[in-house]
């Protein structure tokens, strides 16, 4: 079998069977989580490099400055009450209210975040990690607004990208850009440390049309009580309090969730996911057709350029 093929055929062999209609279990987690071996002239500090090994995570402080922050609010102001086709099925809304929780492939509809994307301090660290070219698997703005917002239950986004998107190897991390206050009573995000290090293969079945329901509350993919209890034993939990303009940078295998918020102060972040050129999106493992390019990019996949950064507003 050439080098290609066998290539090809090992990238359709789940190495992470999930929902499958046996007992939820710990699998072995096969992949490296820093890629990279050459730490020398590295874009984050050793305590950095460390943690995102170790916890699954780390925070990049003070990243954008006031006036780059004051721009992204405004972009998702504008977002937020941009009139749009009706049913735009990139804007998903809070279970049984008109609340809107998240707007998908913004990278895609703005300028504003597509630059934020391509940021070199972002795009470089991501390069870092993953030892590789990259591209955008998926971009979102959650809102998480003052009263309403609601929670995330616990999950790894890579159960979720292995089984509905087909990505084939845990060789993806996301970045969550602080637009506002994320303080320990709004929803901050919360991650169990640790948790990246073992994959929890999920029981049942993925229904069809699953991210219908699953982006507003997900209830297929989602660990059972007992391996959550052993993940928050073994690793504790984390809320990350984060200023606007920082960066949360965590493993696409971390479990993280977040309460909701019944603050008057919105927690809104924005979430970019890098995917490593080599680790590009497939066949779904869970047998349901592909989901839609806004959750999962998947026509135009090339390695991303490094952009001019994050425009300041005045
Ligand atoms: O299904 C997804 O891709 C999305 N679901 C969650 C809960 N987090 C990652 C991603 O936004
Ligand atoms: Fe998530």
């Amino acid at each position: 079998m050439t080098a290609d093929i066998a290539a090809s055929a090992s990238s359709r062999i789940d190495h992470y069977p999930s929902r499958r209609s046996i007992p939820a279990r710990f699998l072995e987690r096969l992949d490296p989580v820093v890629y990279t071996r050459d730490v020398n002239d590295a874009p984050i500090t050793p305590v950095q490099i460390n943690q995102y090994e170790e916890q699954g995570f780390f925070v990049l402080e003070d990243i954008f400055s006031d006036a780059q922050v004051k721009c992204l609010q405004k972009e998702q102001q504008r977002l937020r009450m941009s009139e749009v086709n009706p049913g735009d099925e990139a804007r998903i809304h809070e279970p049984g209210d008109n609340t809107l929780r998240s707007i998908f492939a913004v990278h895609a509809v703005s300028n504003v975040f597509a630059r934020l994307a391509s940021d070199p301090q972002l795009l470089t660290v991501a390069r870092f990690l993953l030892e590789d070219e990259v591209y955008i698997h998926q971009s979102r703005l959650n809102y998480k607004p003052g009263f309403r917002g609601r929670d995330f239950y616990w999950h790894s986004d890579f159960e979720t990208w292995h089984v509905e998107d087909g990505m084939p190897r845990m060789r993806a991390l996301s970045m969550s850009v602080a637009l506002t206050e994320n303080s320990f009573n709004n929803g901050p995000l919360m991650l169990l440390p640790g948790s990246h290090k073992r994959f929890v293969a999920c029981s049942g079945n993925t229904p069809e049309n699953h991210f219908r329901e699953s982006l507003r509350k997900q209830e297929y993919g989602v660990p059972p009580d007992d391996l959550l209890m052993q993940l928050a034993n073994d690793g504790g939990i984390v809320a990350v309090d984060a200023k606007p303009g920082s960066v949360v940078v965590f493993d696409c295998n971390a479990v993280h969730g977040s309460n909701g918020n019944i603050t008057p102060f919105p927690r809104s972040n924005a979430f970019i996911v890098y995917n490593s050129i080599s680790n590009r999106v497939g066949e779904p493992y869970c047998n349901r057709p592909p989901r839609p390019e806004y959750i999962c990019t998947r026509r135009s996949i090339s390695p991303l350029k490094k952009g001019e950064g994050v425009p300041a507003s005045e």
